[in-house]
């Protein structure tokens, strides 16, 4: 399905007075607080958000799942999807693959079909938690950690082969979330179950090209319940230390334990130069992958409050980021929540580009506490929906792309042209 453009430009004519009313109130607003207003539009512009491939289906758990109909069924159905997100926000400019569950087998027309909607392929991500049909080897008892050779070599010719098919589409990253871990105390010797995984990430950090990275995701548990080899930021860390320039942490925001200070440790990994990137979701208990900014919307803006402080000190060098939503679950639209998602994460990095860092900074060094909450708490309030809708309109995207989903009914259109019963294969 395409969408007929001429649509958001009546949708952006209908609401463009209302629009334009509540943007310039905010627009003076922040000109009296020295803020530069065309400044903050291109920056919001330009900030891409991937949408993962996985997440185009709905979620389910491991007690059901309750499909919506109307759901991509093929890995060129899934682009369509994401050149339609990117069409109504012009803010999901990239599709991240999971592979195998998203092989691209003719790669040239699936860059040709990606490029006609305006995206990039963003990192790609290797599986090596489930076993696939035709494999020798389980990874029952783990993959780039287990103690038989054969399963080690197995999992790690896979991850040589994503990144293959990524040198194919353009991407530029491999993103490796390791399942590996154990169930109980004893299980396994955890300094070796380490060793052995350096030594396989060793074995595939040498097949990546030069401007490519890697991403070590990180997670405390599931689906293994007593440890897992690459349990927190700290072990992820001295992975990507060990295996040099090109490998990085990747936060995946519901892969802490609950209460973590997940700012701080994004602070750390700047501060090291070692941060690649983001998985955005939400969560309540565990790695519920809720809709970004659902449950914690202020942790959300002190993470890229901590972003824009260390990507713009001139003491840090890390690389550019890469951005990625990680959420899928049971009830809702899945296009309507990426829609959410998107927004929410650009609502939080507009917010944290208009703390007033001197401000800040002095009330720091004074140790004025009630400043300091007031500076942040002053940023964090400011409805900064206005600003995002500009930044949309003048991009040509929708001024409000929820709204323009069902008035349009997109949904009811997809159901119609892919069936009722068309589920997205993945997770
Ligand atoms: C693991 C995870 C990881 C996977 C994705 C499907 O919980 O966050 O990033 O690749 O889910
Ligand atoms: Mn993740
Ligand atoms: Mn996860």
């Amino acid at each position: 399905m395409i969408l007929d453009k001429s649509l958001i430009d009546q949708h952006n004519e209908d609401k463009h007075a209302s629009h334009q009313r509540r943007f310039q109130a905010l627009a003076a607003v922040l000109s009296d607080e020295n803020q530069h207003v065309d400044a903050l539009l291109d920056k919001i512009a330009a900030f891409q958000v991937a949408i993962p491939s996985w997440a185009l289906g709905t979620g389910g758990t491991r007690f059901g799942r309750f499909a919506g109909g109307g759901e991509p069924r093929s890995l060129e159905e899934k682009i369509e999807d994401v050149g339609l997100l990117h069409t109504l926000n012009q803010s999901s400019g990239a599709i991240s693959l999971h592979i195998p569950w998203d092989i691209p087998q003719n790669p040239g027309d699936i860059k040709r079909l990606a490029a006609s909607f305006d995206l990039k392929f963003d990192a790609v991500n290797s599986n090596t938690f489930q076993d696939q049909e035709l494999q020798n080897f389980s990874y029952k008892y783990g993959s780039l950690s287990h103690t038989d050779r054969h399963v080690r070599d197995q999992a790690i010719t896979h991850n040589i082969e994503v990144i293959r098919h990524g040198i194919d589409l353009g991407s530029k990253a491999l993103t490796i979330w390791l399942s590996d871990g154990t169930d109980f105390p004893g299980q396994q010797n955890f300094r070796r179950s380490f060793e052995r995984t350096l030594d396989s990430f060793q074995q595939i950090y040498a097949e990546l090209p030069d401007d490519w990275k890697l991403f070590v995701e990180y997670k405390p548990y599931e689906p293994h319940f007593y440890s897992t080899v690459i349990s927190d930021w700290g072990t992820s860390l001295l992975f990507c230390q060990k295996l040099g320039q090109k490998a990085l942490g990747l936060v995946d925001l519901g892969h802490h334990l609950p209460n973590t200070n997940i700012e701080q440790i994004v602070s750390r990994f700047l501060m090291e130069g070692k941060l690649g990137g983001f998985h955005f979701n939400d969560s309540k208990y565990g790695d519920d992958d809720l809709t970004v900014g659902s449950i914690r919307p202020y942790q959300l803006f002190l993470i890229f409050n901590e972003l824009v402080e260390g990507m713009s000190s001139p003491e840090l060098s890390n690389p550019a980021l890469s951005w990625m939503i990680d959420a899928s679950h049971n009830v809702k639209d899945p296009l309507e929540d990426l829609l959410q998602s998107v927004e929410a994460i650009k609502t939080a990095y507009a917010q944290a580009l208009l703390v007033d860092r001197k401000a800040l900074e002095k009330a720091q060094e004074e140790n004025d506490t009630v400043l300091a909450q007031e500076i942040l708490q002053h940023a964090y309030k400011t409805d900064v929906r206005p600003l995002l809708a500009q930044s949309r309109l003048q991009s040509g995207a929708a001024l409000h792309p929820l709204a323009f989903y069902r008035e349009t009914k997109v949904r009811e259109e997809l159901v119609r042209h892919r069936g009722a019963k068309a589920f997205a294969t993945g997770l």
